[in-house]
């Protein structure tokens, strides 16, 4: 099955006791054993739920994967990956990544001895130098949240082969009808299901995909014995999301190049970070291992001050002012208040995340309104 034809059809079938076409929500805490042991596969909720086993293989398929697992935030599922470490073991990170992530390595993990660096993987070859006997974990989020920064997956999965080491993708912001890691060699692809894959800003929840069965039995494993496990209402409202992924994300590939063509053009507007403009630094990179270029975009103003910044917040109007991305609607955010504040500044602004950055979610509605929007928010 192609990618579309999945979205909709893939680990799911009509319910075989009524001929329900849509998955049922199973909303039950347990399950009735005829005997110790002898039941339909189903012992407990937070072990297993016919919804969420839809959705599991749903989402292995839409990643090219064998195995999927479904937690209920996307920091659930990463917290779920660093839990398979033991004290002692170091994690490699990209620099630029979503600050709850940062938040979870540096202020839960690092106290259970987990050390964690965060270095540039914009050159892959740079990567190399940091790995030591003790190095177990590549962590790429790639484009990068919120500078939208391009790593190589296949050059990055080559270092992790080559020195024995578990590669994982955080593939949240490209969304799997844009990218996948496991055929460009990675171990595990995450993904924070609150925004793309649901896409209709009503759910959080987060995912683990992989075709390697230790890994998978050890995630699986931590996903019960943690308890970090999804509803079956969440499931179903997912699984629904995802039946229309790939329209959503056509429309927010082409909303997406109109804003930030028309912010480049902008006198007003500085930097532009969207991976598909030519002067991308990584641009080559974004068009070898992605279908499209997505709807996150950055941008600085000329006059980078922290006022420039609020006063475009306070004058646009359809961008609603909220944390997350990837639903229908768009919206604005400023991560050095607000999803990047757990970050400290000064390394914020290493990796260019200055006081004034603002990031843009581009919805999927009429882009002459999307426009008009932002030309009289940066009109004085
Ligand atoms: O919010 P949650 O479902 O727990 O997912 C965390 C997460 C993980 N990875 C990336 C790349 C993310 O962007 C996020 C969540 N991000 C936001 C809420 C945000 O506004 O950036």
């Amino acid at each position: 099955m192609r990618f579309n034809t999945k979205a909709i059809h893939a680990g799911v079938a009509p319910d075989p006791s009524t001929g329900a076409i849509m998955t049922p929500i199973f909303q039950t805490s347990t399950y009735v054993q005829n005997a110790p042991g002898d039941h339909k596969g189903y012992e407990y909720g937070r072990t297993q739920n016919p919804t969420r086993d839809a959705l599991q293989k749903n989402l292995a398929a839409l990643e090219n994967g064998k195995y999927g697992l479904c937690y209920s935030t996307g920091l659930g599922a990463i917290d779920a990956v660093i839990k398979t470490l033991n004290p002692g073991d170091e994690v490699l990170s990209t620099n630029d990544l979503y600050g709850g992530t940062y938040r979870l390595f540096v202020k839960v993990f690092e106290k259970y001895g987990i050390k964690f660096s965060f270095i540039n993987m914009s050159n892959a070859g740079d990567v190399e130098q940091y790995i030591t006997s003790k190095t177990k974990l590549l962590w790429v989020e790639t484009p990068t949240n919120p500078m939208m920064n391009i790593i190589d997956i296949e050059a990055i999965s080559a270092i992790g082969k080559k020195h024995n080491l578990l590669v994982c993708v955080d593939n949240t912001f490209a969304s799997p009808y844009l990218q996948n890691p496991l055929d460009l060699g990675v171990d595990l692809v995450m993904h924070s299901l609150t925004k793309y894959i649901s896409g209709h800003s009503d759910v959080v929840m987060g995912a683990l995909i992989t075709s390697n069965e230790k890994l998978y039995e050890d995630l699986k494993f931590i996903q019960n014995a943690s308890g970090a496990t999804p509803g079956p209402q969440d499931c179903f409202l997912v699984l629904r999301g995802i039946k229309t992924l790939h329209v959503r994300m056509q429309r927010h590939c082409e909303n997406g190049a109109a804003v930030a063509h028309f912010l480049s053009a902008h006198p007003v507007i500085d930097k532009v970070y969207w991976c598909g403009l030519e002067t991308h630094p990584n641009h080559e990179i974004a068009k070898k291992q992605m279908r499209d270029f997505g709807g996150m975009i950055s941008f600085t103003f000329i006059n980078d001050t922290m006022e420039t910044a609020l006063t475009f917040l306070k004058k646009i109007k359809l961008f609603a002012l909220a944390e997350s991305l990837g639903g229908v609607e768009s919206l604005v955010g400023h991560p050095a208040s607000m999803t990047h504040a757990s970050i400290p500044r000064e390394e914020r602004l290493k990796n260019g995340l200055t006081d004034a950055l603002i990031r843009l979610s581009v919805g999927i509605e009429d882009i002459e309104d999307l426009l008009d929007d932002l030309q009289q928010a940066l009109t004085n």
